[in-house]
């Protein structure tokens, strides 16, 4: 689990690029379908997925909304995440790997919009971060 200084890398790395964090989630989205175009199967519905498009500026802004209130429950990401995958486990049936997919491709666009902040300690944290949120994110299928 995280251990208080891996808290405290995603604090302040998070207080860093929260102002950009709308940007961020959406081109977080249009890497994920572009390069994993299997995500795009739950999106079908969505008039236009093509990158930087309205639904997935839309959708890229709620989903790093939710990544802001998982820094602010750090210490309960289970709690704190728990309507968020009832939802994504019931509803909208997500398949869970796909958690790990967008984590990682909100990764990869963090470490290349800030990569003088993405030091190695600094990834490591976030790599265990977004472990912990992609499996708080699974704990309702079952
Ligand atoms: Zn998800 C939705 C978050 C992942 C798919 N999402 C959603 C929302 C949110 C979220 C916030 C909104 C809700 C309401 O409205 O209420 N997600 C999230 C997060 C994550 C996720 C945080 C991780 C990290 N998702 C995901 C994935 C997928 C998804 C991976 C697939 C691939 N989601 C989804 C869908 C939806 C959502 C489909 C619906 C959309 C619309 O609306 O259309």
């Amino acid at each position: 689990s995280l251990s208080e200084n891996d808290k405290q890398m995603v604090k302040t790395l998070w207080a860093k690029i929260s102002p950009a964090a709308d940007q961020l989630g959406c081109e977080a989205l249009s890497r994920m379908f572009l390069v994993f175009p299997q995500t795009k199967t739950y999106f079908a519905h969505w008039p236009d997925l093509s990158l930087g498009s309205d639904s997935v500026k839309k959708h890229g802004k709620k989903v790093m909304n939710s990544v802001g209130e998982a820094v602010n429950n750090i210490d309960d990401l289970f709690g704190g995440l728990s309507s968020l995958s009832e939802l994504h486990a019931f509803q909208l049936r997500i398949d869970p790997t796909n958690f790990k997919i967008l984590s990682h491709n909100i990764l990869v666009v963090i470490a290349n919009r800030f990569p003088d902040d993405f030091s190695v300690e600094a990834h490591l944290s976030l790599e265990k971060f977004f472990a912990r949120v992609a499996l708080a994110m699974s704990d309702k299928y079952r």
